[in-house]
């Protein structure tokens, strides 16, 4: 896995709750089997196992946010999600979460948010820059040597972070329009856009519709789990939404990839999810072959990385084998990502650099 580890990478599709590790997610399980809040020797299974339908996979992710949506967990997992991408050379990071309300323990949609802007700035092994008007100056925050850390600041290294507010399928318009409010006011601290997802067979598209419209008419980048189950007039409607990116794309008809290739709508591809669920049969088959022949805008990209036991070396690795991909084209793929990142052209162009540096050093 050396190489594939040392390649840097772009991570668009990454969900927070999705991304947790197996050894925090047993540990949290285990401490609330023994306060009695669930039974742990039941869960455990459920979290170890390894296929998952997708119907079994909503239903873990409702176990999932049992287990970690109180502040300080969301803070540590997010920490922890964002050392993992690091250390397999993710450069630039863009997570999506769902803003969770609890009364119960006190949780606001906006405190949840506060809970992973705690675990950004919290991340010691890496310099996290996500405040895209003050980059630097958080970079210096973050990376102050302390007397255990000796580390000369120039030579640490450095993760751009963005976050999306994700509007879940299950909410009313009210909460979808709460959720882009809080992008709006949270903007300053590195939120650039909005994410629909959630079971794609629950809900409306005309339910989120107002929000999203709203969301981009405040200048919120979009992007939508589009055809996750066979929808034809939801994809549609997603598609002439002309979103900057959406995620997936499976269940497209002759039609709709016309549609999507002519606006170049860039798709975030999930390999080792989709075929986890089985919503694709095998990887020959699967979509990413046909999109990468006709040079159409795509990303590789996690998904849930916890949940399907994968990370994004191991997408480069899977996707390369499957074509026949040499080094070079792999670099370029994973270099190409940079063009549909949610920030504007001066980390674009950082990012670049970052690039070309590393190529030297990876037998191109
Ligand atoms: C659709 C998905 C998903 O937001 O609690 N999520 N939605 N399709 C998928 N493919 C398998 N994977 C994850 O992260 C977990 C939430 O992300 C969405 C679901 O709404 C899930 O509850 P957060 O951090």
């Amino acid at each position: 896995m050396e190489w594939w580890v040392s390649l840097p990478k772009v991570e668009l599709h990454a969900h927070l709750n999705g991304s947790i590790r197996h050894s925090t997610l047993l540990e949290l399980a285990q401490a609330l089997g023994e306060k009695g809040v669930i039974d742990f020797s039941e869960v455990e299974h459920v979290i170890l196992k390894n296929d998952r339908s997708f119907r079994e996979v909503f239903k873990l992710f409702d176990l999932i946010h049992i287990i970690t949506t109180d502040h300080a967990t969301v803070t540590r997992i997010t920490k922890e999600v964002i050392e993992d991408f690091a250390s397999e050379n993710v450069v630039y990071l863009e997570l999506r979460t769902t803003p969770k309300r609890n009364d119960s323990i006190g949780m606001s949609k906006r405190s949840y948010v506060e809970a992973v802007i705690k675990g950004l700035r919290a991340v010691s092994s890496v310099d996290v820059a996500f405040m895209p008007d003050n980059e630097n100056s958080i970079n210096l925050v973050n990376s102050l040597p302390t007397t255990n850390d000796k580390c000369n600041v120039n030579t640490r290294k450095r993760i751009f972070v963005r976050l999306l507010l994700s509007i879940d399928r299950r909410e009313t318009t009210a909460a979808a329009m709460e959720t882009v409010m809080l992008a709006l006011e949270m903007r300053h601290l590195g939120v650039v856009g909005i994410d629909l997802s959630g079971n794609p067979v629950v809900g409306e598209w005309t339910t989120y519709l107002p929000a999203l419209k709203f969301a981009r008419e405040q200048g919120l980048y979009i992007t939508l789990h589009c055809g996750e189950v066979p929808n034809s007039l939801e994809i549609q409607n997603m598609l002439d939404f002309l979103p900057q990116r959406i995620g997936h794309a499976i269940f497209l008809d002759e039609q709709d990839w016309r549609k999507l290739k002519s606006d170049k709508i860039p798709v975030e591809i999930c390999l080792t999810s989709n075929l986890r669920t089985m919503s694709v049969p095998s990887i020959d088959v699967h979509h990413f072959v046909d999109l990468y022949n006709a040079k159409h805008p795509l990303v590789l990209c996690t998904d849930d990385s916890g949940v399907f036991s994968t990370s994004l070396s191991n997408e480069y690795k899977i996707a390369a084998t499957s074509l026949g991909l040499g080094k070079k084209e792999v670099f370029e793929l994973s270099k190409n990502s940079i063009e549909f990142v949610f920030a504007d052209s001066g980390v674009k162009e950082e990012l670049r650099k970052n690039f070309d540096s590393a190529a030297k050093s990876l037998d191109l």
